[in-house]
């Protein structure tokens, strides 16, 4: 693929830019010395006001932007606020992708989740297997709504000429991470619980499930330089994976978690949790041919998470 040229003073907008993925985008955009960046908080502008939404493109008029604005959350939020993940979603890109057309944005960006893929399709996961079997409970909702978001990039890319892509992460974590136990992913909830049990002295860690399923977890820095690479990349408008290439189970993470941490303790496994997902490994090879890999080990991920946490671990006392 063909290198393009970006301008440094290109004005890129980069939506929800406080979460984690958003964040981490403007991070690598600032490091690759991009110095036009646009951001606003959800205070200053609701995404899912239309109006509003369009109003402010039409008036900033980036010339590039990432869509990184989304309600998320792990297995138990997303099968506890259904409602709410298929709303917020279905609001935030629609407003999002529309006023991108209608300000003339040149190219976007749209970020979804691995789990828009059949619950238990052939693994790894290629992207034509997108819409080919029933998706998992759990997560049905979110997955509908970022699926439609991908179908609405195409659909546009096809009726108005719009330049829209669509990356799927694989399971993230990094700086910025969700550390809330009822809410977040299992990666930071583990490193918390082992965390808090080192220091109340606790002798087991609750893990939610069986340990059994197996997920790929990707450093939120190896993402976002995905994103900024697809940016000076003269792509096809598509959809593309965006993943580590190797996954482990739930029990190998908690005991790496366990050995990186020193926590000598036990793991028990909570039945009355859902496991969700089987596996859902990606084919990562269709952006591997552009070019880019991930280049942060899980190990070395994890642990630069944790250096982080020094004396302050990044959750209320
Ligand atoms: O990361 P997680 O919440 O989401 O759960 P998914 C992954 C696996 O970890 C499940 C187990 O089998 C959980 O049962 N797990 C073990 C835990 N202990 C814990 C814990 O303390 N907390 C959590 N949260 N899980 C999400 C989707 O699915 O993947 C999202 O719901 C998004 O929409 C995200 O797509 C990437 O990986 O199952």
């Amino acid at each position: 693929m063909t290198d393009i040229a970006v301008s440094k003073s290109a004005k890129i907008f980069v939506a929800g830019h406080r979460g984690m993925v958003g964040s981490a985008i403007l991070r690598r955009l600032k490091q690759g010395g991009y110095t036009n960046l646009l951001t606003r908080t959800h205070a200053e502008l609701d995404l899912m006001n239309q109006q509003d939404v369009l109003a402010f493109m039409q008036q900033e008029k980036p010339q590039y932007v990432f869509m990184a604005a989304a309600k998320v959350g792990g297995i138990h939020a997303n099968n506890t606020y259904r409602g709410e993940f298929i709303y917020n979603n279905l609001m935030i890109e629609a407003n999002v992708i529309d006023s991108c057309y209608r300000a003339g944005v040149e190219r976007a960006f749209f970020l979804g989740s691995s789990c828009i893929y059949p619950r238990d399709c052939p693994q790894p996961i290629r992207e034509e297997y997108l819409l080919t079997g029933p998706l998992e409970h759990t997560n049905e909702p979110y997955a509908i709504a970022k699926i439609a978001g991908i179908k609405m990039c195409d659909a546009y890319n096809s009726q108005y000429g719009t330049r829209f892509v669509s990356l799927m992460p694989t399971n993230l974590y990094g700086p910025n991470d969700n550390y809330d136990l009822t809410t977040s992913h299992v990666l930071p909830a583990l490193l918390r619980k082992t965390f808090e049990a080192m220091q109340s002295g606790a002798d087991e860690v609750v893990v939610w499930g069986s340990g059994n399923p197996r997920r790929e977890f990707m450093h939120v820095d190896d993402l976002a330089d995905a994103c900024v690479f697809m940016l000076e990349q003269n792509v096809e408008d598509q959809l593309y994976n965006v993943g580590s290439g190797s996954d482990v189970t739930i029990r190998e993470l908690a005991e790496l978690i366990c050995r990186l941490l020193s926590f000598s303790g036990t793991l028990r496994f909570d039945s009355t949790k859902p496991d969700g997902t089987p596996r859902k490994l990606l084919d990562v090879s269709r952006l591997e041919k552009l070019g880019w890999k991930a280049s942060i080990s899980l190990e070395a991920g994890i642990a630069n998470v944790t250096a982080s946490f020094a004396h302050t671990p990044p959750w209320p006392e």
